[in-house]
């Protein structure tokens, strides 16, 4: 293994009394709960573009790190580098898991030939760690969104040149993660999306990206590739509107190109707040219409409207994330993604285990919350009890099919019902939830 942090050792499980920030309080991974391993509950990731590839760079300013991979000459040599650093990060962190984008794992060369030359090369060396290591992809994608030919889009670029282009590059990608075992392929809409509707024809946009989609899927299914195709929703960044602007869109654009069995949704903290709604409420969602696949785990901040991808703290909300996915039965394919990064002041490598640990503790502390939860029954009545009613004939012939307007009309008035409204005691299981909290 490469020594690229030499001076950190593996992390171990040191419990709540350790006061080595170098140690998970509560990241057991071997430790069965609810039936599975912590490791195996939450299948936890860390990604290749913000923990390798981003030297801390802003709209106002110069990349901040200095690390060994960034200070690179040849970028095929770079390339390699980062590879070492994910594995013997992975190593360290005691982490199963890893994702990428085909050009963070591999510089862009001069043609798409070039670039996909590149992109095999780096991963036959990732298979070749993964080998000795045991380490899987939890999913691969493609970067349709950094060169500028990509400005106006890529599935969604009113040029069909760029969308040939597009098309070809996703299929390297997916090439590349089915080569590698991939568990999923993610397609976040990148520069899919308009900054102008006076210059934006919406309908075809549509109708291409639909087309761009039933492309890949066709491709999937003529190479026999298992895994999960995956959208993730963001309603903004980089472009005014993004077309998968969340989980209710994405689900609605679906059924009407007859897409939606091919794919599931990829949910990311930080982009559910952005759209306007609830971390919990996307992944209810999901759940609700059985488009639930994966989550990038992370956070925005409640002052800056963009998309901060900081490492998950809020205790709250990610308990109830987990309890959501408990009560379902659990991740098939999908896992925690850290979709996360540094603020551009943490310049120092051990800043990455910091944080990574910080974000792992947090999902094991919410699964362990949230599995107290589901075990002592807290929340078990909050929902049951409401819905009662509908178990009882009346609202079983309704929802068979058994009542018509009229006939539920004649009911009411002969039986002159009057039902009395009932309290939803929000602030009890709110009550619940946070003395859970542990
Ligand atoms: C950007 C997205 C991106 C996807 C992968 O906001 O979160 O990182 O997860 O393309
Ligand atoms: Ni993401
Ligand atoms: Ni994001």
């Amino acid at each position: 293994m490469s020594d690229l942090f030499k001076d950190i050792k593996k992390i171990e499980f040191a419990g709540l009394n350790s006061d080595n920030p170098l140690s998970y309080r509560y990241y057991q991974p071997h430790k069965v709960i609810h039936g599975k391993t912590m490791a195996e509950h939450l299948r936890i990731a860390v990604c290749w573009w913000h923990t390798f590839c981003w030297n801390g760079f802003d709209i106002f300013g110069e990349g901040t790190f200095d690390h060994p991979w960034l200070k690179q000459n040849d970028p095929m040599h770079a390339a390699e580098m980062k590879v070492d650093a994910m594995f013997e990060f992975l190593t360290k962190m005691d982490l199963k898991y890893f994702t990428f984008h085909d050009r963070d794992i591999a510089p862009e060369g001069n043609s798409l030939k070039e670039s996909n030359a590149n992109v095999q090369k780096i991963a036959d060396k990732i298979a070749a760690k993964m080998q000795t290591s045991g380490k899987e992809l939890l999913w691969g994608t493609a970067n349709l969104f950094s060169n500028k030919r990509y400005m106006a889009g890529a599935a969604t670029n009113p040029n069909p040149e760029v969308f040939a282009y597009a098309v070809a590059q996703v299929k390297n990608a997916i090439d590349v993660t089915q080569k590698l075992h991939g568990h999923n392929y993610v397609f976040w809409g990148g520069r899919e999306g308009y900054d102008s509707l006076l210059n934006t024809d919406l309908k075809h946009e549509a109708d291409q990206f639909a087309k761009f989609l039933s492309l890949a899927v066709e491709y999937k299914h003529k190479i026999g590739f298992k895994g999960t195709f995956l959208i993730e929703p963001k309603p903004c960044e980089p472009t005014k509107h993004q077309y998968d602007y969340d989980t209710a869109t994405v689900f609605a654009f679906l059924q009407k190109y007859n897409l939606e069995k091919e794919f599931k949704v990829n949910i990311e903290g930080n982009h559910a707040t952005l759209s306007g709604h609830s971390y919990p409420h996307e992944v209810a969602y999901a759940l609700a219409n059985n488009m639930f696949g994966s989550i990038d785990a992370n956070q925005g901040d409640a002052q800056l409207g963009w998309d901060t991808d900081q490492f998950p703290m809020q205790l709250g909300d990610v308990t109830q994330v987990i309890y959501m996915i408990l009560r379902a039965g659990g991740f098939t394919t999908g896992g925690f993604n850290f979709d996360t990064k540094l603020r551009r002041q943490s310049i120092d490598l051990v800043d990455y285990f910091y944080a990574h640990i910080s974000g792992v503790d947090t999902l094991a502390r919410c699964l362990i919350n949230a599995v107290d939860l589901i075990e002592k029954g807290k929340l078990a009545h909050a929902v049951q009890d409401r819905y009662a009613g509908w178990q009882g004939t009346l609202g079983k012939e309704i929802l068979g099919g058994k009542q018509t307007a009229e006939s539920l009309a004649q009911h009411v008035l002969e039986n002159n019902v009057n039902p009395k409204p009932v309290s939803a005691h929000q602030e009890l299981w709110e009550m619940a939830l946070n003395n859970g909290i542990k």
